[in-house]
């Protein structure tokens, strides 16, 4: 059993297990088994918002594509075959090669208690450093930043500060899109106490859109525009003297090289790419209010100097004496539901646990004390990059990955999969098919969000629980269950014997306190004997909670450090020149990360139909003028290569985009398209400090392919295409819509396509095809001669809209002679009522609904809000609903 399993019609409160604000959530169980969900008005992160994804976690719950049965070696077989061979592989591997030559690679989807007992049994018991998470792409940097300025991986802040600010500076975030709750938290206050939001940003991205003040810098730059800001305030006297003497060391060393290399705004401006008069006011706003907090994200820790960037930011918040108090402070959110949770552990192949590290060698001691270790690592183990090249190159030779989809996220990707292919032993635990799994030669199925019970902590500090409320698919097993059984069968059965993830928790929360003379912030010893019945009831606690009671929610408030001095500490931090700059033969700078509705690598969110409509494929955007030197149009296909890979994606030209910097999402795989995996170009640099890559910034050859022939496939089944230059394809009601394009001439585009319908005996097979052999449409019939499937190829600029097709897919009743005619000549019979492209997805409202809106009088977002309902839930598309109204606007003034 995997914690409490609710009676199918209670509502669970549980946590959504995307993003890291960490919303509550309350689900149940319909009676036609339809799982309903809500925000949980009790939650302190939500307060009962949720956003389109969240809102839609009802929609992924169900079993397509889920793993069900273990499987070795793509053979269906028993847990004890598998689990038994898992053993025995690790074993010998590790008596013949040592306890390095094995890995684990895991994620910040795990909870504390799974991620817990998988640090545990690497570093205490199989006793190597080799356990990094997916928290190394993302959280490494500001980890690093952290401990060089604090000394301990601390946030200080809360999510309240956010909104007790009068300015509020995100940098390297993309907020209205990433943590949509807490964004809409900030522009609830601004309403009322008028805070004052700067974006720092190259892209214009829908956070910027909402903002006072947007500061579009160049790749990369943020360390010089963080050091002029430090200089400024020491200039101009905002800094406070006070603090600085009594609490922290270094502001001279720190302030003299800011000055060194920012002495005026303009050369801030000049090496930035912003206007001189952008950064006074930025500078000056920063400078005047004492309530200020600055967000930070990927923008900020996925770069080769992303540590840097970190402490730049650091250093003003100390030199003004703004952190851990009320409404200021720096602020670095995390990304997934549990990344926070793994910090805690110390799941990163540089910590150990409970926030204790590998530098000191008590810390150690007290560790293999706790844990009765007998063969605690002594040292770092390996981080994800140099992991998989070890993989690659034999020196890990067995490999187990759980939660998380390297084959797509890692950077150069080609050459992660290469190592997957050439690694001995690779162990896959995850709740669907991937192309990670694809390369496992044993594959675990792990119970999904919503089967599984532990805890989670978000961005601001707060555990809260997920709690299970469906039966776990098929066979699949909680990841702590399957951790610990195969540490019993390694031999350490004692360390493991947990039966619950309660048992785990109050082990973990043990071990903060472990020892513990306040040296650690990270203390909740207070949860250590936390009866079961409490883990069920525990609600949502910011830590520390320490059994002594009487700490404050805010930390480092009171100028006291978890350094050995007690004082916070200034790094001089100087401005690199970007890792990798573009030349003649790579001229963009190509930027990767997330869209509105799509989590990672698409596994749960891209099978949902609303969450794809608002970017059904994958987009390449890229501003005008690098657009118009390339010849490149809307729509067209692009050829990308980068120095580690190539892909392809369809062209949106978009003024949001800097000149000379392009954009494209992280999300798609090789599961939703053929070769538009932003992993296969970025680049494996990472950072000397933290060992995070650079995933922001990487220099790219754009060019238009020639496509002679465009298809659209529409299906119920659930199929890869291969042999196709480009296709990638998106969910609709009753099947998927495939989107097709090559560049083979004279009808070979046909000949291709013609490939899917090869199943279907003639007779259930209407056809069409022109004279000159370049158009053919084809509708595929069940036995009930309703739709099954429609494929039409034609030149390119010549398919019939979509929303038609997707209404007779839909429909299963058998095809009228109408409608058949109409197929087959490529023209709907009447005109649709079209949506158009999804822009609200809570509401599934379309781009012409909000058009025809416009057109009836509703000139405002709240106005579109009242006539449609778009915008009026999470509230991440209205910077999109305002372009469609400014877009009609201008066209009624043409
Ligand atoms: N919809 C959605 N939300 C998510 C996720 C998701 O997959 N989908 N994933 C979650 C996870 S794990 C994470 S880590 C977070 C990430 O959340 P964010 O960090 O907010 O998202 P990203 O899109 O990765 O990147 C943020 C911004 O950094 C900007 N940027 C690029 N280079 C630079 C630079 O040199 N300087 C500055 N200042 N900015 C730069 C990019 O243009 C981008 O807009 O989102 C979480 N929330
Ligand atoms: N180019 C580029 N690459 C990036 C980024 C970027 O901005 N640009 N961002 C990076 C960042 S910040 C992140 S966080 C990573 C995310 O990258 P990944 O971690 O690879 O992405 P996910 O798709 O979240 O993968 C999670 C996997 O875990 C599975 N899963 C879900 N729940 C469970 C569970 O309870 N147990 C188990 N065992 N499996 C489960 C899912 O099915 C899925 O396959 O990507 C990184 N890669
Ligand atoms: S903001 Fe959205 S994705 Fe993030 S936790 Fe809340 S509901 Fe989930
Ligand atoms: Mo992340």
């Amino acid at each position: 059993m995997t914690g409490v399993v609710e009676a199918p019609s209670a509502e669970a409160r549980t946590t959504c297990p995307y993003c890291g604000v960490g919303c509550g959530v309350l689900a149940r169980v319909a009676a036609d088994g339809e799982v309903i969900v809500r925000g949980d008005p009790e939650h302190p992160a939500n307060f009962g918002r949720l956003c389109s994804k969240g809102a839609a976690l009802g929609e992924t719950t169900g079993l397509e594509g889920r793993l069900l049965v273990p499987e070795i070696g793509g053979r269906e077989k028993s847990w004890d075959e598998a689990l038994d061979l898992v053993a025995r592989r690790f074993r010998e591997t590790i008596d013949r090669h040592g306890p390095d030559s094995v890995a684990f690679y895991v994620s910040g989807q795990l909870l504390t208690e799974d991620y817990y007992v998988a640090n545990k049994l690497m570093k205490g018991f199989i006793g190597s450093g080799n356990i990094d998470t997916n928290s190394r792409l993302c959280m490494a940097s500001s980890v690093a930043g952290h401990r060089r300025a604090f000394g301990e991986d601390i946030v200080p802040g809360i999510y309240a500060d956010l909104e007790e600010a009068d300015l509020v500076v995100l940098t390297g975030s993309n907020a209205a899109w990433c943590h949509p709750v807490l964004y809409q938290r900030l522009l609830a206050t601004r309403q009322k106490r008028g805070t004052r939001i700067v974006v720092i940003d190259p892209r214009r991205t829908a956070t910027a859109d909402e903002s006072d003040h947007h500061l579009a810098l160049d790749p990369g730059t943020d360390v010089l525009l963080f050091n002029g800001l430090l200089a400024h305030l020491a200039r101009t006297g905002a800094v406070d003297d006070d603090f600085v003497a009594a609490a922290t060391t270094g502001f001279a060393d720190a302030v003299g090289v800011a000055r060194a290399e920012a002495s005026s705004l303009a050369d801030v401006a000049a090496g930035c790419g912003l206007a001189e008069a952008d950064v006074r006011l930025f500078y000056e706003l920063f400078a005047a209010t004492e309530r200020s907090v600055t967000v930070y994200s990927q923008g900020v820790n996925q770069s080769a100097h992303g540590t840097d960037k970190v402490n730049a930011i650091i250093n003003c918040h100390l030199a003004t004496g703004r952190i851990g108090r009320l409404g200021m402070g720096p602020f670095s959110v995390t990304g997934q539901p549990n990344a926070m949770g793994g910090r805690e552990v110390g799941g990163l192949a540089n910590q150990l646990a409970a926030h204790m590290g590998f530098e000191q060698s008590d810390e150690v001691d007290r560790v293999a004390r706790f844990w009765k270790a007998p063969a605690i690592a002594r040292q770092a183990g390996l981080k994800a990059v140099d992991m998989f090249r070890a993989a690659g190159d034999g020196r890990v030779k067995a490999l187990w990955i759980m939660g998380t989809n390297p084959a797509v996220s890692m950077p150069d990707a080609g050459r992660v999969r290469a190592a997957l292919k050439d690694c001995e032993f690779v162990v896959v635990s995850d709740v669907t098919r991937t192309d990670t799994t694809l390369h496992a030669d044993v594959l675990l199925p792990a119970a999904a969000w919503g089967e599984k019970s532990g805890s989670v902590t978000n961005s601001e500090r707060r555990m809260s629980r997920q709690r299970a409320f469906l039966p776990s698919a098929g066979s699949a097993r909680a990841d702590w269950r399957i951790i610990c059984d195969i540490a019993q069968r390694m031999g350490f059965g004692d360390a493991f014997a947990f039966d619950e993830p309660a048992a785990i928790f109050r082990e973990h929360a043990a071990l903060s306190a472990f020892e513990n003379d306040g040296k650690r912030l990270f203390d909740i010893g207070a949860l250590a004997s936390l009866a079961d019945a409490a883990y069920e009831q525990f609600v949502p606690s910011i830590w520390p909670l320490p059994k002594s009671g009487g700490q404050h929610r805010r930390l480092l408030g009171e100028g006291r450090f978890p350094t050995p001095d007690g004082r916070a500490r200034f790094v001089a931090v100087r401005q690199e020149g970007v890792a990798l700059a573009v030349d003649v033969h790579r001229p963009v700078a190509l930027n990767t990360g997330r869209s509105r509705d799509q989590w990672h690598t698409m596994t749960r969110t891209g099978r949902v139909p609303r969450l794809m409509a608002n970017t059904a494929e994958p987009t390449l955007e890229i501003a005008p003028q690098d657009a118009a030197r390339e010849g490149l149009a809307d729509g067209d296909l692009a050829h990308v290569s980068s120095r580690y890979g190539f892909v392809r994606a369809k062209v949106s030209i978009s003024a949001n985009q800097k000149s000379g910097s392009a954009f494209l999402p992280m999300h798609w795989s090789g599961q939703f398209a053929a070769n538009a995996g932003a992993g296969s170009l970025a680049s494996p640099l990472t950072d000397a400090f933290s060992g995070q890559p650079e995933l922001k910034n990487v220099p790219v050859r754009i060019f238009r392919e020639a496509v002679a022939w465009t298809g659209v496939l529409m299906t119920r089944r659930d199929l890869r295409p291969t042999g196709f230059v480009h296709w990638s394809r998106c969910p609709v009601e009753g099947g998927w819509v495939y989107e097709l394009c090559g560049t083979e001439t004279g009808g070979q585009g046909i000949l291709l396509s013609r490939q899917f319908l090869d199943g279907f005996p003639p007779n259930h097979l209407v056809e069409y095809n022109d004279r000159r052999g370049l158009t053919y449409r084809a509708a595929a019939l069940d036995a009930d001669g309703a739709l099954a499937e429609a494929l039409l190829v034609s030149p390119p600029g010549q398919l019939p809209p979509r929303d038609w097709l997707v209404s007779l897919l839909g429909s299963r009743a058998p095809l009228s002679p109408g409608d058949r005619m109409a197929l087959l000549s490529g023209h709907s019979p009447v005109p649709m009522p079209a949506t158009g492209r999804i822009v609200c997805a809570c509401f599934d409202v379309g781009i012409n609904q909000i058009a025809a809106s416009v057109a009836r009088g509703s000139h405002s977002v709240a106005l579109i809000g009242q006539d449609l309902g778009a915008g009026t839930n999470c509230g991440s598309c209205r910077s999109e609903i305002r372009d469609i109204i400014e877009d009609a606007r201008l066209k009624a003034a043409e």
